[in-house]
């Protein structure tokens, strides 16, 4: 079984937008702003949607710039992430049930405060790369302990390909 997420984050050289998740899973992690595709809509409209409803900005353009799947050991479950990148938004972001946004510099990205992942695509999301990319971890994701990589597949694709 594959489930379908949007993870989008604004890059306005040289900081980033990313949000505090107060609940639910990733709860205490930084992370751009996302969720589940629903039923009927287009990903890229997902993205869009969650931005609003977690950060209350309104997207014009986006662009998609990666898709890793997610899996933890012992579960059927992938998690195939779309991830977006925006430089384009009106509105201030604003704090949400959801997240609670913050602007952070390149330099000074809190990756010990994100999902293991995040350190190792950052480097080709900030730089424009286009990215697949399938990553295995060793936990259950409703556990509350830390999960470590155990497999990492990571390549910069061809612009055109996304
Ligand atoms: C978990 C999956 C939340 C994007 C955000 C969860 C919005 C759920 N997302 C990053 C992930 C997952 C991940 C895998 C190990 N940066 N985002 N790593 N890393 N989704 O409601």
């Amino acid at each position: 079984m594959k489930k379908l997420m949007t993870l989008c984050i604004i890059h306005r050289h040289p900081n980033v937008l990313l949000g505090m998740k107060k609940r639910g899973f990733g709860a205490g992690r930084w992370n751009g702003f996302g969720g589940k595709v629903e039923g009927g809509e287009t990903i890229e409209n997902a993205a869009k949607r969650e931005m609003r409803e977690e950060a209350g900005i309104e997207i014009k353009n986006l662009d998609e710039i990666g898709i890793i799947e997610f899996a933890f050991k012992n579960n059927p479950e992938i998690l195939e992430v779309h991830i977006f990148k925006s430089d384009d938004f009106s509105g201030e972001p604003v704090e949400s049930e959801e997240m609670k946004p913050q602007w952070f510099h390149v330099d000074e990205i809190p990756f010990e405060e994100m999902w293991p992942d995040d350190i190792h695509w950052m480097p080709l999301f900030l730089s424009n790369k286009k990215f697949r990319g399938r990553f295995l971890f060793d936990k259950p994701s409703d556990s509350n302990s830390v999960s470590r990589i155990i497999e990492k597949e990571l390549s910069e694709i061809d612009d055109a390909i996304l």
